[in-house]
């Protein structure tokens, strides 16, 4: 397998780092004995967790207003999936790479390949109904699988499943299906037939999905529609998945809800419905801001992952949700967003496991408030970063993934081998 960053650099930062590691572990370590958690199976755990990075995540993204690229953007597929297997190679929790077609469309053989090179493998592939494609028949202005034209509905139908085609040759195993339909004005779509559509549509999408394979549909409250959505919240996407069947499942984005929203009681709701199917992280503060994970709320994050590993440890059936992130980076190099909010998915996971659950139930049953959520800080507050770097420098990883990344001057010589990018263009996705 090959590693794009010289493996001489990677060790030569873990050396300088690896004493106070192996101090900072130890010492972590005997606190948790104290707690009875034995701090290698945790470490186990989070070795084993991974979350799939989004192709156009590793390119510089926007707003409605401006993109400023940064140096050295990926030019293509094929660029991204090196950036990817950066990142791969440095937190070692990034193992797949989810594409978004048309932008990713390439030979799937040879992207194949070109992933296969660097252990990577595909995650869910993506649709893309919300934009118009070059030399695309039919225009999306007014929507796509909820169109009031069959023509319409019927193109957005089969890009749906041209997606799941290139996907099998691909080893992906998922189809997240992710709509901007809705309307601007009061008066513009009558819901109820809008909805219908969008439903007979996705009827057609879910009858082409191979066995194995599973659908995600994703729900958000706003943008580009900004009267109603279509697909506006996990209550019009549960009704989805139940009408289309065993493969369909809900994916939460968390920037797609309103502020306040307690979304980890929606994903506590999904998983006892067994209609959880994965995630998109991110954060946000205003609305779909699409910030890095962890950035402005990582308790919340927390809180997430409170119930998926509750739902973990309880062997909740059926419960197998797919993590991926899904953010645009405006003023950073997305290569070190995502790095480190790879590792802050992996931080709430290793956080929620230090709950101590047999004592947070007492306290349910005992109706004491006060103790109940002292319970989950005490799991919050502590400091799980020496298990995290040493799941990372026994996998192969970096100590310290953004360090390493700057020792190694990637982003200079990427920067002198792909051209400059033109700014322009809005770049939200
Ligand atoms: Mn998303």
């Amino acid at each position: 397998m090959e590693h794009i960053i010289s493996a001489d650099v990677v060790e030569k930062d873990n050396a300088a780092r690896r004493a106070d590691l192996e101090r900072d572990y130890q010492s972590l370590g005997e606190r948790l004995d104290r707690r009875d958690i034995a701090i290698d199976a945790i470490r186990d755990k989070v070795e084993k967790f991974a979350v799939a990075i989004p192709s156009w995540g590793v390119g510089t993204g926007g707003t409605r207003f401006a993109r400023f690229p940064g140096a050295g953007e990926p030019r293509d597929i094929f660029d991204k999936i090196e950036d990817c297997a950066v990142i791969q190679q440095l937190t070692q929790a990034t193992p797949t790479v989810s594409l978004h077609i048309p932008w990713d469309k390439a030979d799937p053989n040879r992207l194949k390949q070109a992933a296969s090179r660097f252990g990577l493998g595909f995650d869910a592939m993506n649709s893309n109904t919300f934009s118009d494609a070059r030399d695309q028949k039919l225009s999306y202005k007014f929507g796509s699988l909820s169109h009031a034209d069959a023509s319409t509905r019927r193109q957005a139908v089969e890009h749906n499943l041209e997606c799941i085609e290139i996907g099998r040759t691909l080893g992906s195993k998922a189809l997240t299906v992710w709509i901007g339909d809705g309307s601007n004005f009061p008066g513009q779509v009558n819901f109820a037939k809008a909805f219908e559509r969008y439903l007979d549509a996705m009827k057609e999408v879910y009858a082409g999905l191979p066995d194995d394979w599973k659908l995600f549909t994703e729900h958000k409250m706003y943008e580009p529609a900004f009267y109603s959505t279509v697909v506006q919240d996990w209550g019009t996407n549960y009704m989805i998945v139940q009408e289309l069947g065993d493969k369909a499942f809900c994916l939460v984005d968390l920037g797609h809800h309103a502020p306040n929203v307690n979304i980890e009681m929606i994903v506590s709701r999904l998983i006892q419905f067994k209609k959880l199917g994965g995630f998109h992280f991110n954060d946000s503060k205003y609305g779909d801001d699409d910030l890095d994970a962890g950035s402005i709320d990582p308790y919340r994050l927390f809180l997430v992952f409170n119930e998926l590993v509750d739902a973990e440890l309880s062997g909740a059936k059926g419960f197998d949700p797919a993590y991926m992130l899904d953010q645009s980076h405006n003023v950073t190099d997305p290569i070190e967003s995502l790095m480190l909010s790879a590792v802050e998915v992996q931080r709430a996971y290793a956080q929620a496991l230090l709950v101590d659950r047999k004592a947070l139930a007492g306290f349910q049953d005992a109706n004491d408030a006060l103790m109940a959520t002292q319970t989950l800080k005490a799991a919050y507050r502590t400091d799980v970063e020496p298990i995290l770097a040493m799941a990372r420098l026994k996998t192969g990883g970096a100590i310290d993934p953004v360090a390493a990344y700057r020792a190694a001057g990637y982003r200079a010589k990427v920067a002198a081998e792909r051209p400059a990018v033109a700014s322009g263009g809005g770049g939200i996705v």
